[in-house]
């Protein structure tokens, strides 16, 4: 199964991926996981990142797209992923959709979970207490919450266009959201 999950920064994306990965036995791809491990490492791929998610601002397109197509190649991701992150605008969007035609793959489901802006304010500061990311700062999630309105939420319609969609209310304990994924995922 091929999953995308789209939402706001703080919709509950990776927390979600990641309890989706002990149901489906599938691995969980996340580009902004992945740039922050290029980070971590100092590598020239992170070097350049850093500067753009500091701000709050989208890493280019191709890069995102390399680190991409290498991991979804990996042994683990034969049977399937579940993609946090990527897309990020339309021109991504169509990049991954030549991407699964050239490797003879199928996107499943793009799951949008919903959630409204003060909410997500709220949860990131919570969580910029906790583990002080340097992209948490109010101002900085205010940034990236435009990013959002602007680049990614047209995403959303282009896989309604394509059958895929499905909306998710990202309200409630995360327990209850992962009901509401699974309920409409078939496996
Ligand atoms: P991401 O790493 O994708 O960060 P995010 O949008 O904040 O989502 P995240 O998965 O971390 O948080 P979640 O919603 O699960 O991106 C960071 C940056 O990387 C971007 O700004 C960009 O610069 C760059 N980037 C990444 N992908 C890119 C791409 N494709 N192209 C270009 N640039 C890219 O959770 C947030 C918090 O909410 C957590 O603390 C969690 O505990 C809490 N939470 C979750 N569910 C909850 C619930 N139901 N109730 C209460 N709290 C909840």
């Amino acid at each position: 199964m091929r999953i995308v999950l789209l939402g706001a920064p703080g919709s509950g994306k990776g927390t979600q991926a990641k309890l989706l990965i002990e149901k489906l036995g599938i691995p969980h791809i996340s580009t902004g996981d992945l740039l922050r491990s290029a980070i971590a490492n100092e590598t020239e791929l992170g070097l350049k990142a850093k500067e753009v998610m500091d701000r709050g601002d989208l890493v280019s397109d191709e890069i995102v797209l390399g680190m991409l197509k290498d991991r979804v190649q990996e042994e683990d991701a034969n049977k399937g992923f579940i993609l946090d992150g990527f897309p990020r605008n339309l021109t991504q969007a169509n990049m991954l959709e030549e991407l699964l035609v050239e490797l003879n793959m199928t996107l499943d489901y793009a799951v949008l979970i919903e959630v409204d802006v003060e909410e997500v304010v709220e949860r990131i500061s919570k969580r910029a207490e906790v583990e002080g990311r340097s992209d948490d700062t109010e101002e900085v999630v205010r940034n990236r919450l435009c990013v959002y309105e602007e680049q990614t939420a047209p995403v959303a319609g282009f896989y309604k266009e394509q059958g895929v969609l499905t909306q998710i209310l990202g309200t409630g304990s995360i327990e209850d959201v992962q009901q509401r994924i699974l309920s409409v995922l078939r496996f």
